[in-house]
């Protein structure tokens, strides 16, 4: 049999960042009650959670990396909602988002997740914020969990 490591979804006595962009907020808010709904009902403590939020996602990963650097968390959790409208706009952020918050990733010890939605329409949005297709915090929240419970598997090493 192969040794198999993986993290479980226990968040009792694990602590979170959740770093929120505040654009598009009537959806960024419900991908933000969603993470903390799903690591509430795993077991986190209110207390251990710690919710950051800055202007849009193009803030999303400076924001996580100070999160990363000087809160005492385990997994730090980045959510946004991108709506393409009529400028370039959408494709930079979304671009400098992704990027940014994969370098934050990988210059941390720490897991981080990626909870930005991109859409071409506000009925994207709604899907993705709690309707037909889930509500991407939550899922955003459940990785970090996985992940923080996954490197805690390997000794935080
Ligand atoms: N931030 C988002 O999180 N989602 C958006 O859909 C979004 N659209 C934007 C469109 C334009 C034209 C501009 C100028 C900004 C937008 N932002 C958006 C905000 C952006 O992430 C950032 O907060 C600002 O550019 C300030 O640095």
């Amino acid at each position: 049999m192969p040794r198999i490591i993986e993290g479980d979804f226990s968040a009792k006595g694990k602590r979170f960042a959740i770093v929120a962009a505040r654009f598009n907020s009537i959806f960024a808010d419900q991908l933000v009650a969603g993470a903390i709904d799903t690591l509430t009902r795993h077991g986190a403590a209110d207390d251990d959670l710690v919710i950051l939020r800055c202007p849009g996602s193009f803030e999303l990963p400076q924001a996580a990396a100070k999160a990363a650097a000087h809160l005492d968390v385990d997994a730090v959790i980045c959510l946004g909602v991108l709506i393409r409208g009529s400028t370039p706009h959408f494709d930079y952020i979304a671009a400098e988002a992704a990027k940014g918050i994969g370098a934050v990733a990988r210059d941390s010890s720490l897991p981080v997740a990626f909870g930005v939605i991109t859409c071409d329409t506000l009925e994207q949005a709604v899907e993705r914020s709690g309707s037909k297709a889930g509500n991407k915090g939550a899922e955003a929240a459940l990785a970090a969990l996985e992940m923080a419970n996954l490197y805690a598997a390997l000794g935080n090493s």
